[in-house]
């Protein structure tokens, strides 16, 4: 087979995605940021196509390196699309190629390559850099996106719901620094702890990756690992939030309401912090026992950091023994107090999983049998991956890590969080098999919740957990197919990274991308994704449960940003660099 490539060219780009009418417009889909030559390659051929014949054709020459069926019709699950499977693995040869089915006079570039995905690694870690809320950002570290200083955060109010007698409703805290939470100017405890430890356990489980890594931030150069310095830059400003005198951590540092689309550092807007919660106790607690144990290694060049840690983590720990249950409800705040608080919750009525995060990150880090009952009772917790609101998985990765390395005196209990962590796996596989779009992403339909990107980013990082326990090429590749979900293979046909791929979101509801004047959003970061609840009321092309998302500054519920979106991305993507060189 013999075929004219600059034809097909043109007629991809005349049947791009961007020029479909209907979802079920027949085109190829796959990873947009291309593929490495040593692991799965696959895409797939949406719509309810006839039986036909792919071909992988070498860019610029006429010469078929592969030529293979397409898989079996199949419906999916969460829309009314059919797909067909193509499986072009066997290619390992670095290049340029077309993805061609002729009968369909369709097409589509990609790239093989080793350095598949390094560019968006290395452009996910760097978002956090641009979402700083300290430090005027120069172009010489954020290039287009250079800004002014963002909130300073050096006279936040305390707000009556969190008035203590040493600190009554109106004293002026400090609490600068961090980074921004998402499309909006909040910084909040609980979705920092999990993303903190997210990044803290990339770290942890591929330090001799991250120890080279440059990601030209001001830091660089100061013998830390930029992963590390970006983390400091939340964790020291998770550090204020808890109050020195009694170690209870106050929910969020917020404006009252949200503030309108402008720049950070415009509005001056009264700031405060907000009600101490359980939950923030214990992620702070959990997090900052993690950090002590890897800032341990630094004890050099960043004297005493893990000792402050391991005492933050202790103070807030007794603080959730004597306060077990506050729950942060908003709506009762805002019944008792004034003013009104408005900002994102991250409210959770269910803390058995944050009370198993915190006991595990304390007993992985002291050692100490004090921390062995709350780990035990965690065994009963469901099996799911991370989320805001559901930290037990991080626990789980964390025990059985540093399990690994040194005896915490309960074998049994390590060996069954082992056995859930891949008994979870292969239900993640098994699903893949079954999926249209061959991914563990899709198993449930709960799965397209909001930030559904990073329930695929989640339960891929669980593969990789997987990967590193039984060293078994399927889970690696089971968490490559949800990173091809994010980055093109799915039923949108968007590459979720900013910056990144043929067709990736120019919208997201992000302030600063919105008001910075510069037409391209801030680059490296993972919009939300398809979102059937659509509880933004913006009009949407689509609405079923995987099509349900629209590139639009409007949509916060499918196209906003945040951090515990983008540092399980970061950790995928830099876990598939690691485990591929
Ligand atoms: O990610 C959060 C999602 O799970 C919730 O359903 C949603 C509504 O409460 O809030 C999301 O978090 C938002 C936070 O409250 C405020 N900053 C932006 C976050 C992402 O949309």
């Amino acid at each position: 087979m013999r075929l004219q490539a600059t034809a097909l060219v043109l007629l991809a780009n005349c049947l791009s995605p961007a020029a479909a009418q209907k979802a079920d417009t027949p085109r190829i889909e796959h990873n947009q940021a291309g593929f490495l030559p040593n692991r799965e390659k696959k895409a797939v051929l949406i719509g309810r196509t006839p039986e036909a014949r792919f071909h992988v054709v070498r860019y610029g020459t006429a010469d078929t390196v592969l030529s293979s069926d397409c898989g079996p019709l199949k419906a999916s699950q969460h829309s009314s699309l059919s797909t067909r499977i193509l499986d072009f693995s066997s290619l390992r040869s670095e290049g340029d190629y077309l993805l061609t089915v002729p009968s369909l006079g369709l097409a589509s570039g990609f790239r093989v390559s080793r350095n598949a995905m390094a560019a968006e690694a290395l452009a996910s870690l760097k978002a956090f850099y641009h979402i700083r809320v300290d430090g005027a950002q120069e172009a010489r570290h954020a290039g287009r996106w250079h800004r002014p200083a963002g909130h300073p955060d050096t006279a936040v109010s305390i707000h009556p719901s969190a008035a203590s007698a040493a600190r009554p409703a109106g004293t002026l805290i400090r609490s600068p620094g961090g980074w921004y939470d998402a499309g909006d100017y909040n910084k909040y405890v609980v979705n920092s702890s999990v993303t903190v430890g997210t990044l803290l356990s990339a770290y942890e489980d591929f330090p001799a990756h991250f120890d080279t890594l440059r990601t030209g931030i001001p830091e660089s150069g100061d013998d830390v690992p930029a992963l590390l310095d970006e983390v400091l830059q939340n964790l020291r400003w998770m550090l204020t939030m808890q109050d020195p005198l009694d170690g209870g951590v106050y929910h969020k540092c917020t404006n009252a309401a949200f503030d309108g689309t402008v720049m950070p550092g415009v509005t001056k807007l009264p700031r405060y912090v907000v009600m101490k919660s359980t939950a923030a106790a214990l992620d702070l607690a959990a997090v900052t026992a993690q950090a002590a144990r890897v800032f341990e290694r630094f004890r050099d060049r960043l004297p005493g950091l893990s000792d402050s840690c391991l005492k933050a983590a202790r103070l807030a720990w007794d603080w959730a023994e004597r306060n077990p249950s506050v729950i942060y409800n908003q709506d009762s705040i805002n019944r008792l107090h004034e003013p009104d608080i408005k900002t994102g919750t991250y409210g959770d009525g269910d803390l058995s999983d944050e009370w198993f995060w915190a006991a595990a990150e304390m007993l992985a880090t002291t050692g100490e049998k004090r921390f062995t009952e709350r780990v035990a009772r965690g065994l009963s917790i469901p099996v799911r991956p991370v989320s805001w609101r559901s930290v037990a998985m991080a626990g789980c990765h964390s025990l059985v890590r540093v399990g690994r390395v040194k005896s915490l005196g309960m074998p049994s209990e390590v060996t069954e969080m082992r056995n859930r962590i891949l008994r979870f796996a292969d239900s993640l596989l098994s699903n893949a098999a079954r999926s249209a779009f061959g991914t563990p992403m899709g198993g449930s339909a709960s799965d397209f919740e909001w930030g559904s990107n990073a329930v695929a980013a989640n339960q891929a990082v669980v593969l990789v957990n997987a990967h590193l326990l039984t060293g078994k090429a399927d889970y690696l590749d089971g968490a490559l197919a949800n990173l091809d979900h994010i980055l093109g293979r799915n039923a949108t046909g968007y590459c979720f990274l900013t910056g990144f791929g043929r067709r990736s979101p120019m919208h997201i509801h992000h302030r600063p991308s919105e008001a910075d004047g510069v037409p391209e959003p801030v680059p490296g970061l993972v919009a939300g994704g398809p979102n059937p609840g659509r509880e933004d009321g913006c009009a949407y092309p689509f609405t079923e449960t995987e099509t349900s998302y629209v590139d639009d500054y409007c949509s916060y519920a499918t196209n906003e940003v945040a951090i515990n979106w983008n540092a399980p991305t970061v950790y995928l993507l830099h876990a598939v660099r690691a485990l591929s060189r």
